[in-house]
């Protein structure tokens, strides 16, 4: 069903994107299609889960990777920043998803018990994409801009 999803285009190319909900009295179904709800091939698929009250995962930026990432269950925050400001944005909906782009830092906080970030990412994991010294990512990303 490409085009029918809404994406709000936030932050340095991030973008908040509705995913498709097929409600049911049997329980409601969402699906995500790739090059279609989002713009890129899905790589890799991983998910983090059993994460600890006050545990905070991120912390880090990508040269190249775009990733969406979707609340499945419960909630978490995820703090994007792009060397100059930040922004915050609660992830609380299993239809709703983040996309983030390459050259945004960003850092996953307040976990509600029991939730579980999805994420699909355009890549495989490769650590030399990784920016993960904060002060090194800000120059990087001054360079380019
Ligand atoms: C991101 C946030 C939301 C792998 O071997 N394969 C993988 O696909 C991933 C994602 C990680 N790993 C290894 C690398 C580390 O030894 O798992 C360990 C923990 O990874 P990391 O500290 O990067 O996990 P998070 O939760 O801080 O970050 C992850 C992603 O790395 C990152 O791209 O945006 O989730």
């Amino acid at each position: 069903m490409p085009g029918l999803e809404t994406r709000i285009t936030f932050f340095r190319g991030c973008q908040l994107v509705d995913i498709p909900k097929i409600t049911d009295p049997r329980g409601n179904l969402s699906f995500i299609e790739a090059n279609s709800h989002i713009d890129f091939d899905i790589e890799r698929v991983y998910y983090l889960y059993d994460v600890p009250a006050g545990a905070e995962r991120g912390g880090h930026a990508h040269k190249a990777l775009s990733q969406l990432l979707i609340a499945i269950s419960g909630s978490f925050d995820v703090r994007l920043d792009d060397g100059l400001s930040e922004v915050r944005v609660t992830l609380n909906r299993p239809f709703q998803g983040l996309i983030i782009r390459p050259m945004v830092w960003r850092e996953l906080d307040n976990f509600s018990s029991g939730a579980v970030c999805l994420v699909l990412a355009s890549h495989h994991y490769d650590e030399s994409d990784y920016y993960r010294d904060y002060d090194i990512f800000q120059k990087a990303g001054a360079q380019l801009r």
